[in-house]
């Protein structure tokens, strides 16, 4: 999978993409990213990106010109490339969109800003989709384009190794993760729960499945709701129900 960033600050993607899960799946060729400086097709003397809005308020805007030419340089084909723009005002990121992109055969363009604001001409004639990460206002784009690199990549096959899969992840099947414990088995007095030490491996998924169904229904109740369940977690979400009364 190939994914591309433009930005303004370059060294900022570097960093996160330069370690861990992500850095060895692009040492084994699984996704590239591309990281692109948009001042170098800003045209005039001092490179800028940025000028003051129409109509008058705070902040600066982002000029359309660089991020036309940079698309039009690099990715002139449109349907060899996906164009993201990462916006508070976006529909919101979650898993599914995840599932979908990382199934997306196209490159992956993430156009990030900084300020106050792109230029509406650049989501609304170079952009396939604005995107959000949340409800909450970051200072640019590139956190969102990371994020999303970040979730699109662990679904990728072979990214996160054999022995781990990211299909039992949480979320992958609707619902939140279960409690998990590691050694010692008793921590300051504080006993993981006897179930998991039985070394029954039927009861400990009935266990685990009741208690992912038990928090979501706590937390997340439009999750739980949304949740297409058999008849068997029809019964447990029921069990669920009287002992909440
Ligand atoms: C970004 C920024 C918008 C405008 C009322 C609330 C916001 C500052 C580029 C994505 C998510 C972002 C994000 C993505 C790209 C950029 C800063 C944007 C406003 C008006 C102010 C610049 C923010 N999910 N959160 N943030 N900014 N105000």
């Amino acid at each position: 999978m190939k994914f591309s960033i433009v930005t303004i600050f370059p060294e900022m993607v570097e960093a996160y993409l330069g370690a861990s899960i992500l850095k060895r799946a692009i040492q084994k060729g699984l996704i590239t990213v591309s990281v692109h400086n948009l001042r170098d097709f800003a045209t005039d003397k001092h490179k800028t990106v940025d000028d003051y809005p129409y109509g008058g308020g705070v902040g600066m805007v982002m000029k359309p010109e660089p991020f036309f030419r940079i698309t039009e340089g690099l990715w002139p084909v449109r349907e060899e490339r996906k164009i993201l723009v990462p916006s508070p005002k976006g529909p919101l990121f979650d898993q599914e969109k995840a599932l979908a992109l990382s199934q997306d055969k196209t490159e992956l363009v993430f156009l990030c800003g900084r300020y106050e604001a792109i230029d509406e001409r650049v989501t609304e004639h170079l952009a396939d989709e604005e995107i959000s990460i949340g409800d909450y206002v970051l200072t640019g784009g590139e956190l969102p384009a990371l994020v999303i690199i970040d979730a699109v990549s662990r679904l990728i096959p072979g990214v996160l190794g054999d022995s781990r899969s990211s299909e039992e992840d949480s979320f992958s099947c609707g619902l939140l993760d279960y409690p998990h414990y590691t050694r010692p088995e008793d921590f300051r007095g504080i006993r993981v729960p006897d179930v998991l030490l039985s070394g029954n491996h039927r009861e400990i998924a009935a266990w685990r499945k009741k208690r992912s169904l038990q928090l979501t229904m706590e937390r997340r109740p439009a999750l739980a709701e949304r949740y297409a369940s058999s008849p068997e977690d029809r019964e447990i979400i029921e069990r669920i129900k009287e002992e909440q009364q």
